[in-house]
């Protein structure tokens, strides 16, 4: 992408309705603008950020066995009737009439909609066990919607549903979610700390939450630093293998690990002194498992192996994929700008052309231009004729992780510079060498 081709709104100075880093960046970078309270417009860079990190929640969904649906935004108040929550959720539920007064509301979660879909598609127990999931907007008209797009009142959310014979069943399913969300969150270079949780509105008797830790988080938490040593990347298993998936779960279950409204102080202080930590963090995932919660009331039965029915055990398995993309600038930012991680970056590399304007400086980005993006590689080719120090700013605001320096004088000598976003690490580098360093 040629920067002078883009719609990228930089602003210069800080937004004074930010009260977070994450909020701060968004709207500087351009990734995001509010529509109204809770509700944003995604722009060309933000809307990149997010769909690859929907994509990161798609294929380790799909890996752990989940199968993708897509259900509608808006849904009748009819089964939400029957479960008995039309009227539990309150006003965190937008109510809507339609033409014909008939009852209907903006989803906030799914589990009437899929229970029901999967009633009606089945009908013995060799259709299960079964893990539907989608990536849908939802609508909570929460209390207090704030910290930009941490907490929305829309927001993009994967939500999944597991189905099964038995509860033990159910457990395999619920711990295949567990381990796919460690998964999910180490891919994004995000440790998600799993702590018992309450189940609200959701309801159920098991429940975790995954949360990152950042200073700016909604929920004050106490864990084990055990955690800080555990091997957050070992998780390439047989998701089929029901006891080495058990074994990951228990592994992480079995430190002290709690968000204030599950904190047991007696058991957190049973920790050595020097193994307590507390700190704030934000939610970035949550699973439950509710047995027949839904199933019951709404008729979800299948023929088991002896012919009698059998109502079927559920659970549901929340990410929420907007909520991530302040997540991740919470934990990698520093004074100027956004650190992406590569698997989400909006564009791999930074292209920046010192000169625009002169032929050699031109040609030489040209070339390398088209060469790095046959490679596969998302580039944001600075091409414009602003000054170099606002072209440098931007890049490092923006956050890409990779910037390729071209300018006249180096060029004389057949190099660029390459500078690590991350590590702020510059080097030069021959633009012979350069045809390569991105090859994969
Ligand atoms: N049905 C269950 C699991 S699919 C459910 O709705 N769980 S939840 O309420 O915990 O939401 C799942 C995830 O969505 C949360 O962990 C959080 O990361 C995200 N989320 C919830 N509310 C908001 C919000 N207002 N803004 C942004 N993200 C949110």
């Amino acid at each position: 992408m040629r920067l002078s081709k883009y719609f990228l709104p930089i602003l210069r100075d800080d937004p004074k309705e930010a009260e977070i880093v994450s909020h701060r960046l968004m709207l500087r970078a351009g990734m995001i603008r509010q529509e109204s309270a809770g509700i944003y417009s995604w722009l060309p860079l933000g809307y990149k950020v997010l769909r690859n990190i929907e994509r990161i929640v798609r294929e380790e969904q799909n890996r752990a066995g989940a199968i993708e649906v897509l259900m509608p935004t808006i849904q009748s108040a009819d089964l939400w009737r029957k479960s008995g929550r039309y009227d539990d959720y309150g006003k965190e539920m937008l109510r809507i009439t339609d033409r014909h007064d008939r009852d209907m509301l903006f989803g906030p979660t799914n589990e009437e909609m899929i229970t029901d879909i999967f009633r009606a598609g089945v009908q013995s127990y060799k259709d299960v066990p079964r893990n539907l999931y989608h990536i849908q907007w939802k609508f909570r008209d929460e209390v207090r919607p704030r910290f930009g797009i941490m907490r929305g009142r829309e927001f993009l959310m994967k939500d999944a549903y597991s189905f099964d014979l038995s509860a033990e069943a159910g457990r395999h399913s619920y711990n295949k979610m567990f381990v796919s969300y460690l998964r999910t969150f180490a891919r994004m270079g995000l440790k998600a700390i799993p702590m018992r949780a309450e189940t609200g509105p959701i309801g159920g008797d098991m429940s975790h939450e995954f949360l990152i830790l950042a200073d700016t988080g909604e929920s004050e938490v106490f864990f084990d630093s055990a955690f800080h040593d555990f091997d957050w990347s070992a998780f390439d298993i047989d998701y089929d293998n029901v006891d080495a998936v058990a074994d990951v779960v228990q592994e992480f279950t079995s430190k002290y690990a709690a968000t204030d409204e599950m904190h047991d102080v007696a058991a957190y202080e049973e920790l050595p002194e020097a193994r307590r930590i507390t700190g704030r963090g934000i939610e970035v995932g949550h699973i439950f498992f509710f047995g027949d919660k839904y199933a019951e009331p709404l008729g979800c039965q299948v023929q088991g192996p002896d012919g009698k029915p059998v109502t079927i055990q559920s659970g549901s398995y929340g990410v929420g994929v907007s909520r991530l993309v302040g997540g991740i600038i919470e934990a990698s930012h520093d004074d100027n700008g956004i650190i992406w991680p590569e698997a989400v970056a909006p564009f791999r590399i930074g292209l920046i052309n010192l000169k625009a304007g002169d032929a050699d400086t031109d040609a030489a980005c040209d070339k390398l231009y088209n060469l790095f993006e046959s490679q596969g590689n998302e580039v944001l080719y600075d091409d414009t004729d602003n000054r170099a120090g606002g072209k440098f700013a931007s890049m490092d605001l923006i956050g890409v992780p990779w910037q390729v320096i071209i300018g006249p004088r180096g060029l004389k000598q057949g190099n660029a510079e390459l500078k690590n976003r991350a590590t702020g690490e510059r080097e030069d580098i021959s633009i012979d060498a350069l045809a390569t360093r991105f090859a994969n």
